[in-house]
């Protein structure tokens, strides 16, 4: 657990100066915007996106990205695309595989301000990743120099393309993003801004290649990938794979219907273990982007 400087306290400081949101939050929460502390601040947003609010003091509430909810009406569990009980993950293969994400300590860590208790685990690679991308996403200045490694993941389309997200369950992420960053302090504005770059980058079917990490250059990014996605204004169906229709993941155990218990985890502990992610990115896919409060935003139509 830690505790912060009061934002009212910092507000003066930090609104005098043109920064991104990482640089912005880092300098109000942590003090010195070194990358360090920029590091730090995207580790405490990830771990909170994924388990829930485990720090103080805290604005608000934040279920976590790991406990069931509800997006407009609908109900969401992502839990079974983390603990492997869905054969959801990409491992290079035509269809998904099942993997545990959640094997590196669980929750337990993630509240120590930890990836994860072992750096073998997919729990680690999985973790680092996030804070290191929505680190890109937030525009760290100190991203990609020592202390603020570079992302090492996939693209955003390849890492996803076996789930079939659908709008309710990434518009569930995004929320709870949004909430997680709320209860840091992040102002209404940034938290929007953050959202609506999040949703244009990665709430579309077919999206075009667009730059997110530039040493990756562009890549394809649709997260949202089930039919009930919105088809991007610029769609590119052909560019992903089967033309852009996702295939709904099977279960790891043919139990038929019930759920297989891969984790260990008790449902109140499992309950308390979320996802990631935050940001927003440079995007190419219009030739224009609009810095917002020192985020890239990307603006698509
Ligand atoms: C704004 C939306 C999202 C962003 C920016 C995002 C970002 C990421 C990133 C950076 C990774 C790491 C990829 C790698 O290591 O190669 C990842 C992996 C993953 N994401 Fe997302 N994600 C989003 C939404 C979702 C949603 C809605 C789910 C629903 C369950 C999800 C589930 C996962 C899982 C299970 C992995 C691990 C994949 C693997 O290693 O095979 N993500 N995501
Ligand atoms: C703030 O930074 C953005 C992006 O670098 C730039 O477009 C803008 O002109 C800057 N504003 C000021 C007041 O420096
Ligand atoms: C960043 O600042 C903190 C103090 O807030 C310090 O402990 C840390 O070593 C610094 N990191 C770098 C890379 O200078
Ligand atoms: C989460 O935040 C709520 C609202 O501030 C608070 O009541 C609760 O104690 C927090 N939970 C944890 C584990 O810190
Ligand atoms: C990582 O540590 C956890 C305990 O925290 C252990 O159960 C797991 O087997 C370890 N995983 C690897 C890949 O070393
Ligand atoms: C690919 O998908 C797009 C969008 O759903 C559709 O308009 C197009 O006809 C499809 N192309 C083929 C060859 O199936
Ligand atoms: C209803 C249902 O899901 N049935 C499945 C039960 O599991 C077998 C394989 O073990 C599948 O072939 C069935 O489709």
């Amino acid at each position: 657990m830690r505790s912060f400087k009061s934002l009212a306290l910092m507000g003066c400081a930090v609104a005098a100066q043109n920064m991104s949101v990482c640089d912005k939050y880092t300098t109000a929460l942590l003090m010195e915007n070194n990358a360090t502390n920029q590091y730090t601040l995207l580790t405490l947003l990830v771990n909170t996106v994924v388990i829930g609010n485990y720090t103080q003091p805290n604005k608000n509430a934040v279920p976590g990205i790991l406990a069931k909810g509800t997006y407009e009406g609908e109900d969401v569990n992502l839990l079974p695309y983390f603990d492997g009980t869905l054969k959801s993950s990409n491992r290079g293969g035509s269809s998904g595989v099942s993997i545990n994400f959640l094997d590196g300590g669980g929750a337990a860590p993630l509240m120590e301000n930890k990836p994860a208790n072992n750096e073998t685990s997919n729990q680690y690679f999985l973790l680092t990743h996030l804070y290191q991308f929505f680190g890109k996403l937030l525009a760290c200045s100190t991203y990609g120099s020592m202390g603020f490694p570079a992302y090492a993941g996939h693209d955003m389309a390849s890492a996803h393309a076996f789930m079939n997200l659908d709008p309710s369950e990434l518009g569930y992420f995004i929320q709870q993003v949004g909430l997680a960053a709320t209860s840091f302090g992040v102002t209404e504005e940034d938290v929007t801004a953050v959202a609506t770059a999040l949703n244009k980058l990665f709430g579309y079917r077919c999206s075009p290649p667009t730059t997110v990490i530039p040493e990756q250059g562009a890549t394809l990014n649709s997260i949202c990938q089930n039919d009930k996605c919105p088809l991007d204004a610029m769609a590119t169906c052909a560019a992903y794979p089967n033309n852009g229709t996702a295939m709904e993941p099977k279960p790891a155990s043919m139990s038929n219907g019930t759920m297989p218990s891969s984790t260990g985890m008790s449902p109140s502990a499992t309950s308390t273990m979320g996802g990631p992610f935050m940001g927003a990115a440079v995007s190419e896919r219009v030739g224009y982007a609009a810095v917002v409060g020192g985020l890239a935003l990307a603006l698509a139509f």
